[in-house]
């Protein structure tokens, strides 16, 4: 694991080797004993040039520290805290059953995701969520445009990622009454509309292009099991398809860091990489497509620096700080980055590349809002909100599970099982539901929705 920000673990002879600006309350020793130093006390060395960031990195060392060795939750031997499921459940829910006040008229156009973030965090604290099958029926037709693909609301231009929301939501509550919302013909010809000439997608007509476009697109397009020619009136040049060029363009977005951004020649950025990942898995089996367009030992690099001691949560990109969202964007990179390291694909459950009790800790001492709110969030300083609950529920998931990816006639080739290694520091009371690691939403929902149009290949 990186010491401190990624890159910045090797101090020169100027180093300062004890920082006495960091705060460590040792006033919980029997707590402490449980915690290995490494989550209890600062990086032993550290880059003496004084920075905003490096600041900003010191403060958020200060801020997580009482979490993590000073623990005052209820918590178990290893000095982690419980998972407040019934509190989580209950801000989520709120999301989806209260009214927002007018200040969320900003985000207006992002009604899907909320659906999607709240959904998928329910389903994943284990609670029954069909009872939203109808209303989510209603809503949807409302967001679906006739010209293809779902706006934020009624009335709003499509766009790839609040379609790529939409269809997630209804495929977690799945059923035929709710894939049939989906108009599958007019949703194909969009797509095509915005099929660009460098391989990848348009998020909307006219909108920008870029990897999260590659993802939204793959999913859809595999999900829905649409056809890969391009509708006729967008079938320039002859035999360019939905799919030509999209593994080409992944490509050009890994940067000289071994990460991927969203658009060539950008920065490296976590929730970039997971979609390029996620693409390419789409694609192809992980152990072919990664390595054929990836440098993987500079991927490797790259996603292994995004893991900070003593935080162990995860950063979106260098230099930057650990957020709980990271846990999925970077999280879900792992078993993609495993399977395609593994040849035949079958990961060994007892090792990872990257430290699942950093990344549990972090989440449940430092992610979790205890008191009467609920839900989950970046750090302790921020509120917690419908975005993070998800995705910080999703990283907790990838961590307590192992995956493996086997190709076998007509079945779904990804597996995921409860992770057996030495290093499990969660009681198995706060194991969360399982996730399919490319489409993030329940294996068996990925496989229901897929049977479901497999027998429709037309329209
Ligand atoms: C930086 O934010 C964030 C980005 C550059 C990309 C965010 C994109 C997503 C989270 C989702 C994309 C995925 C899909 C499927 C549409 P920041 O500067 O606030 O955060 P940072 O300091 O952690 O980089
Ligand atoms: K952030």
């Amino acid at each position: 694991m990186a010491a401190g920000r990624g890159g910045f673990g090797i101090g020169g002879p100027d180093s300062e080797l004890i920082d006495e600006e960091f705060v460590h309350d040792t006033s919980s020793p029997h707590v402490a004993a449980m915690v290995p130093d490494l989550f209890t006390h600062p990086a032993p060395i550290v880059d003496p040039l004084r920075t905003t960031t490096s600041q900003a990195q010191k403060e958020t060392v200060n801020e997580c520290l009482p979490f993590l060795a000073d623990c005052h939750q209820p918590h178990n031997d290893h000095g982690v805290s419980q998972l407040s499921r019934p509190r989580h459940a209950a801000f989520v829910r709120k999301w989806l059953d209260q009214r927002m006040s007018r200040h969320f008229v900003a985000v207006d156009a992002s009604r899907p995701w909320f659906l999607y973030w709240c959904i998928e965090s329910l389903d994943l604290l284990g609670e029954d969520v069909s009872q939203y099958g109808d209303r989510l029926v209603q809503t949807a037709s409302w967001m679906q445009n006739p010209t293809g693909g779902f706006g934020g609301g009624f009335g709003q231009t499509s766009h790839l990622a609040t379609s790529y929301a939409v269809i997630l939501a209804l495929a977690i509550v799945g059923g035929g009454a709710l894939y049939d919302v989906i108009d599958r013909r007019a949703m194909w010809k969009w797509l095509s509309s915005l099929k660009q000439p460098n391989g990848s997608f348009a998020m909307a007509t006219g909108g920008e292009v870029d990897v999260r476009g590659a993802y939204c697109a793959a999913v859809i397009i595999s999900l829905l099991n649409l056809p890969l020619e391009l509708a006729p009136e967008h079938c320039n040049p002859p035999g360019f398809n939905l799919y030509t060029g999209l593994a080409n363009y992944v490509q050009r977005c890994q940067t000289y860091e071994g990460g991927i951004s969203g658009k060539p020649d950008a920065e490296a950025h976590g929730a970039y990489a997971f979609c390029a990942l996620g693409c390419l898995s789409i694609l192809d089996s992980p152990d072919r497509i990664i390595p054929k367009y990836l440098d993987i030992p500079r991927l490797v690099s790259w996603t292994s620096s995004r893991q900070y001691a003593p935080e162990g949560g995860f950063s979106g990109r260098t230099n930057k700080l650990v957020d709980g969202c990271y846990s999925h964007w970077i999280g879900g990179c792992w078993p993609l980055v495993e399977a395609c390291l593994s040849p035949g694909g079958e990961t060994d459950s007892t090792t990872s590349l990257y430290s699942r009790e950093g990344l549990t800790r972090y989440i449940l001492n430092c992610c979790q809002d205890t008191t009467k709110r609920g839900g989950l969030r970046d750090k302790p300083s921020r509120l917690s909100d419908a975005y993070h609950t998800c995705y910080v529920l999703a990283g907790l998931s990838s961590a307590q599970h192992a995956f493996s990816y086997s190709e076998r006639e007509g079945l779904e080739p990804w597996g995921v099982s409860s992770h057996t290694a030495a290093e499990q520091v969660f009681g198995e009371v706060d194991r969360v539901g399982t996730l399919h690691p490319v489409y993030v939403i329940p294996q068996s929902k990925v496989v229901a929705i897929k049977q479901y149009f497999a027998s429709k290949s037309g329209f």
